[in-house]
Protein backbone atom coordinates (compact mmCIF):
# COMPACT_ATOMS: atom_id res chain seq x y z
CA UNK A 1 0.00 0.00 0.00
CA UNK A 2 1.34 3.15 -1.03
CA UNK A 3 0.26 6.23 1.61
CA UNK A 4 0.69 9.76 -0.06
CA UNK A 5 2.23 12.26 2.11
CA UNK A 6 1.87 16.33 1.90
CA UNK A 7 4.01 18.63 3.86
CA UNK A 8 2.97 22.12 4.63
CA UNK A 9 5.89 24.47 5.40
CA UNK A 10 3.02 27.33 6.62
CA UNK A 11 1.84 29.65 9.53
CA UNK A 12 -0.76 28.57 12.25
CA UNK A 13 -3.94 30.01 12.89
CA UNK A 14 -5.70 29.44 16.54
CA UNK A 15 -8.77 29.71 15.13
CA UNK A 16 -8.44 26.92 12.92
CA UNK A 17 -10.17 28.15 9.39
CA UNK A 18 -6.53 29.33 7.81
CA UNK A 19 -2.80 28.14 7.90
CA UNK A 20 -1.64 24.75 8.92
CA UNK A 21 -5.10 24.10 10.24
CA UNK A 22 -7.01 24.54 7.15
CA UNK A 23 -3.84 22.32 5.11
CA UNK A 24 -4.16 19.55 7.47
CA UNK A 25 -8.09 19.48 7.45
CA UNK A 26 -7.88 19.63 3.71
CA UNK A 27 -5.25 16.65 3.00
CA UNK A 28 -7.34 14.51 5.21
CA UNK A 29 -10.48 15.26 3.30
CA UNK A 30 -8.72 14.31 -0.05
CA UNK A 31 -6.87 11.22 1.48
CA UNK A 32 -3.57 12.25 1.97
CA UNK A 33 -1.15 12.32 4.77
CA UNK A 34 -0.09 15.90 6.06
CA UNK A 35 2.57 16.59 7.76
CA UNK A 36 3.91 20.51 8.74
CA UNK A 37 6.84 22.58 9.25
CA UNK A 38 5.36 25.90 11.22
CA UNK A 39 6.88 28.60 10.30
CA UNK A 40 5.03 31.21 13.05
CA UNK A 41 1.89 31.08 15.43
CA UNK A 42 -0.78 33.77 15.18
CA UNK A 43 -3.05 34.47 17.73
CA UNK A 44 -6.39 35.01 16.33
CA UNK A 45 -9.82 34.72 15.64
CA UNK A 46 -12.85 35.29 13.48
CA UNK A 47 -12.62 39.22 14.16
CA UNK A 48 -9.19 39.50 13.36
CA UNK A 49 -5.48 38.62 14.30
CA UNK A 50 -4.12 39.70 17.71
CA UNK A 51 -0.52 38.71 17.03
CA UNK A 52 2.22 37.29 15.00
CA UNK A 53 4.93 35.37 16.43
CA UNK A 54 7.29 33.83 14.03
CA UNK A 55 9.37 30.29 14.59
CA UNK A 56 13.41 31.21 15.07
CA UNK A 57 14.92 29.97 11.81
CA UNK A 58 17.00 26.79 13.39
CA UNK A 59 13.24 25.74 14.81
CA UNK A 60 11.67 25.68 11.08
CA UNK A 61 14.77 24.44 9.49
CA UNK A 62 14.66 21.03 12.43
CA UNK A 63 10.82 20.75 11.17
CA UNK A 64 12.26 20.05 7.47
CA UNK A 65 15.67 18.46 8.32
CA UNK A 66 13.50 15.92 10.50
CA UNK A 67 10.58 15.42 8.11
CA UNK A 68 13.68 15.17 4.70
CA UNK A 69 15.23 12.19 7.00
CA UNK A 70 12.73 10.20 7.28
CA UNK A 71 9.35 10.96 5.65
CA UNK A 72 9.70 12.30 2.18
CA UNK A 73 7.06 14.13 0.90
CA UNK A 74 4.99 13.55 -2.25
CA UNK A 75 4.26 17.53 -2.46
CA UNK A 76 5.22 20.31 -0.51
CA UNK A 77 3.00 23.66 -0.31
CA UNK A 78 4.62 26.83 1.35
CA UNK A 79 1.97 29.05 3.06
CA UNK A 80 2.67 32.04 5.69
CA UNK A 81 6.86 33.12 5.51
CA UNK A 82 6.56 35.97 7.22
CA UNK A 83 9.86 37.21 6.88
CA UNK A 84 13.18 37.37 4.12
CA UNK A 85 15.31 35.28 6.05
CA UNK A 86 12.63 32.40 6.27
CA UNK A 87 11.88 32.03 2.94
CA UNK A 88 15.40 31.66 1.77
CA UNK A 89 15.93 29.25 4.34
CA UNK A 90 12.55 27.04 3.04
CA UNK A 91 13.51 27.72 -0.74
CA UNK A 92 17.34 26.06 0.11
CA UNK A 93 15.84 23.22 2.10
CA UNK A 94 13.23 22.16 -0.68
CA UNK A 95 15.73 22.51 -2.88
CA UNK A 96 18.37 20.69 -1.10
CA UNK A 97 16.23 17.58 -0.96
CA UNK A 98 14.68 17.78 -4.60
CA UNK A 99 11.61 17.57 -3.60
CA UNK A 100 9.01 18.37 -6.47
CA UNK A 101 5.28 18.91 -6.75
CA UNK A 102 5.90 22.59 -4.91
CA UNK A 103 2.78 24.75 -4.72
CA UNK A 104 3.52 28.33 -3.85
CA UNK A 105 0.85 30.20 -2.20
CA UNK A 106 2.53 33.84 -1.86
CA UNK A 107 0.67 34.71 1.47
CA UNK A 108 0.84 38.96 1.94
CA UNK A 109 -2.08 39.47 4.43
CA UNK A 110 -4.87 38.31 6.39
CA UNK A 111 -7.95 38.60 5.38
CA UNK A 112 -8.75 41.88 8.16
CA UNK A 113 -5.35 43.17 6.55
CA UNK A 114 -3.27 41.94 9.18
CA UNK A 115 0.44 41.72 6.98
CA UNK A 116 1.48 37.94 6.91
CA UNK A 117 4.67 38.55 5.05
CA UNK A 118 7.48 41.63 5.69
CA UNK A 119 7.22 44.11 2.68
CA UNK A 120 11.09 43.77 2.36
CA UNK A 121 10.89 39.62 1.62
CA UNK A 122 8.73 40.09 -1.55
CA UNK A 123 12.04 40.53 -3.35
CA UNK A 124 13.43 37.37 -1.68
CA UNK A 125 10.22 35.71 -2.31
CA UNK A 126 10.19 36.18 -6.43
CA UNK A 127 14.04 35.44 -6.64
CA UNK A 128 14.43 32.48 -4.56
CA UNK A 129 11.55 31.01 -3.92
CA UNK A 130 8.71 31.68 -7.22
CA UNK A 131 11.35 29.51 -9.08
CA UNK A 132 11.09 26.52 -7.39
CA UNK A 133 7.19 26.66 -7.94
CA UNK A 134 5.54 24.09 -10.16
CA UNK A 135 2.57 26.09 -9.11
CA UNK A 136 2.10 29.64 -7.64
CA UNK A 137 -1.84 30.80 -6.59
CA UNK A 138 -1.57 34.27 -6.05
CA UNK A 139 -5.15 36.29 -5.64
CA UNK A 140 -5.28 39.33 -7.43
CA UNK A 141 -3.33 42.05 -5.24
CA UNK A 142 -1.03 39.47 -4.69
CA UNK A 143 -0.43 38.74 -8.21
CA UNK A 144 0.31 42.92 -8.46
CA UNK A 145 2.93 42.91 -5.77
CA UNK A 146 4.95 39.81 -7.42
CA UNK A 147 4.65 41.71 -11.05
CA UNK A 148 4.07 45.15 -10.39
CA UNK A 149 1.57 45.29 -13.12
CA UNK A 150 -2.13 47.06 -11.72
CA UNK A 151 -4.90 44.47 -12.74
CA UNK A 152 -8.10 45.90 -13.93
CA UNK A 153 -8.91 43.66 -16.81
CA UNK A 154 -8.92 40.27 -17.92
CA UNK A 155 -6.02 41.28 -20.40
CA UNK A 156 -3.82 42.92 -17.29
CA UNK A 157 -3.91 39.51 -15.58
CA UNK A 158 -3.13 37.88 -18.60
CA UNK A 159 0.03 40.21 -18.96
CA UNK A 160 0.91 39.96 -15.01
CA UNK A 161 0.81 36.28 -15.16
CA UNK A 162 3.53 36.30 -18.39
CA UNK A 163 5.49 38.45 -16.04
CA UNK A 164 5.45 35.84 -13.07
CA UNK A 165 6.00 33.24 -15.48
CA UNK A 166 9.25 34.86 -16.59
CA UNK A 167 10.31 34.42 -12.58
CA UNK A 168 10.55 31.03 -13.17
CA UNK A 169 7.55 30.05 -11.63
CA UNK A 170 6.11 26.68 -14.20
CA UNK A 171 2.14 27.50 -13.28
CA UNK A 172 0.48 30.49 -12.52
CA UNK A 173 -2.68 30.17 -11.26
CA UNK A 174 -3.93 34.03 -10.42
CA UNK A 175 -7.34 33.65 -8.64
CA UNK A 176 -10.22 35.61 -9.14
CA UNK A 177 -12.10 36.07 -5.77
CA UNK A 178 -10.92 39.77 -5.66
CA UNK A 179 -12.91 40.77 -8.89
CA UNK A 180 -16.01 42.55 -8.84
CA UNK A 181 -17.85 40.58 -11.11
CA UNK A 182 -20.72 37.86 -10.60
CA UNK A 183 -18.76 35.48 -12.64
CA UNK A 184 -15.67 34.52 -11.25
CA UNK A 185 -12.24 34.13 -13.34
CA UNK A 186 -9.33 31.92 -11.91
CA UNK A 187 -7.02 31.78 -14.43
CA UNK A 188 -4.15 29.46 -15.05
CA UNK A 189 -1.38 29.96 -17.53
CA UNK A 190 1.93 27.63 -17.88
CA UNK A 191 4.33 29.27 -20.25
CA UNK A 192 2.04 28.57 -23.23
CA UNK A 193 -1.86 28.76 -22.40
CA UNK A 194 -4.46 30.40 -20.55
CA UNK A 195 -7.22 28.34 -19.24
CA UNK A 196 -10.11 29.85 -17.22
CA UNK A 197 -11.89 28.45 -14.47
CA UNK A 198 -15.26 29.60 -14.05
CA UNK A 199 -17.57 29.74 -11.35
CA UNK A 200 -20.24 31.95 -9.86
CA UNK A 201 -19.47 34.18 -6.51
CA UNK A 202 -21.05 33.19 -3.25
CA UNK A 203 -22.30 36.26 -1.44
CA UNK A 204 -20.94 35.41 2.12
CA UNK A 205 -18.29 36.49 4.71
CA UNK A 206 -17.30 33.80 5.86
CA UNK A 207 -14.42 33.05 3.12
CA UNK A 208 -11.49 33.07 6.08
CA UNK A 209 -8.70 30.82 4.78
CA UNK A 210 -9.69 30.08 1.13
CA UNK A 211 -6.37 30.48 -0.14
CA UNK A 212 -4.79 27.79 2.36
CA UNK A 213 -7.53 25.77 1.31
CA UNK A 214 -7.28 25.91 -2.56
CA UNK A 215 -3.66 25.47 -2.36
CA UNK A 216 -3.78 22.32 -0.16
CA UNK A 217 -6.32 21.09 -2.61
CA UNK A 218 -3.76 21.20 -5.46
CA UNK A 219 -1.29 19.93 -3.15
CA UNK A 220 -2.72 17.04 -2.03
CA UNK A 221 -4.07 16.28 -5.46
CA UNK A 222 -0.19 16.71 -7.00
CA UNK A 223 0.94 14.10 -4.25
CA UNK A 224 -1.25 11.70 -5.71
CA UNK A 225 -0.02 11.70 -8.81
CA UNK A 226 -2.64 14.17 -11.01
CA UNK A 227 -2.23 16.49 -13.71
CA UNK A 228 -2.13 20.42 -12.99
CA UNK A 229 -5.40 20.20 -14.79
CA UNK A 230 -6.85 17.87 -12.80
CA UNK A 231 -5.61 18.94 -9.69
CA UNK A 232 -7.28 22.45 -10.29
CA UNK A 233 -10.59 21.14 -11.04
CA UNK A 234 -10.69 19.16 -7.59
CA UNK A 235 -9.52 22.56 -5.77
CA UNK A 236 -11.74 24.44 -7.04
CA UNK A 237 -14.64 22.11 -6.33
CA UNK A 238 -13.48 21.43 -3.02
CA UNK A 239 -13.35 25.25 -2.43
CA UNK A 240 -16.35 26.01 -4.05
CA UNK A 241 -18.31 23.53 -1.62
CA UNK A 242 -16.57 24.16 1.05
CA UNK A 243 -17.71 28.38 0.98
CA UNK A 244 -20.99 27.14 -0.14
CA UNK A 245 -21.82 25.41 2.66
CA UNK A 246 -20.33 27.67 5.34
CA UNK A 247 -20.08 26.60 8.99
CA UNK A 248 -21.03 30.30 10.31
CA UNK A 249 -18.57 30.19 13.28
CA UNK A 250 -17.62 33.22 14.91
CA UNK A 251 -18.71 36.87 14.35
CA UNK A 252 -16.54 38.44 12.08
CA UNK A 253 -14.76 36.43 8.72
CA UNK A 254 -16.00 32.52 9.41
CA UNK A 255 -14.01 29.51 8.28
CA UNK A 256 -15.23 27.29 5.18
CA UNK A 257 -16.47 24.40 5.81
CA UNK A 258 -13.40 21.18 4.64
CA UNK A 259 -16.08 18.30 5.45
CA UNK A 260 -18.16 19.49 2.44
CA UNK A 261 -16.49 18.30 -0.82
CA UNK A 262 -16.77 14.85 1.10
CA UNK A 263 -20.38 15.55 1.87
CA UNK A 264 -20.27 14.73 5.10
CA UNK A 265 -21.84 15.99 8.11
CA UNK A 266 -20.79 17.63 10.80
CA UNK A 267 -22.50 16.80 13.93
CA UNK A 268 -24.86 19.27 14.95
CA UNK A 269 -27.44 19.81 18.11
O1 LIG B 1 -5.13 33.08 4.37
C1 LIG B 1 -3.85 33.50 4.60
C2 LIG B 1 -3.31 33.00 5.88
C3 LIG B 1 -2.26 32.13 5.87
N1 LIG B 1 -1.68 31.66 6.99
C4 LIG B 1 -2.14 32.01 8.19
C5 LIG B 1 -3.21 32.86 8.28
C6 LIG B 1 -3.82 33.39 7.10
C7 LIG B 1 -4.95 34.29 7.18
O2 LIG B 1 -5.39 34.74 8.19
O3 LIG B 1 -3.67 33.19 9.47
C8 LIG B 1 -1.49 31.48 9.40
Amino acid sequence: MKVFKALTIAGSDSGGGAGIQADLKTFQELGVFGMTAITAVTAQNTMGVHGVYPVCVEGIVKQIEAIGADLTPDAVKTGMLFNSEIIKVVAEKIMQHKWTNIVIDPVMVAKGGAPLLQVEAIEVLKKYLLPLATVVTPNIPEAEVISGKKIQSLQDRKEAAKIIYSLGAKNIMIKGGHEENEQMIDLLYDGDSFIQYESKRIDTMNTHGTGCTFSAAITAELAKGKTIDSALSVAKRFIQAAIENDLKLGSGHGPTNHWAYNKRGVITL
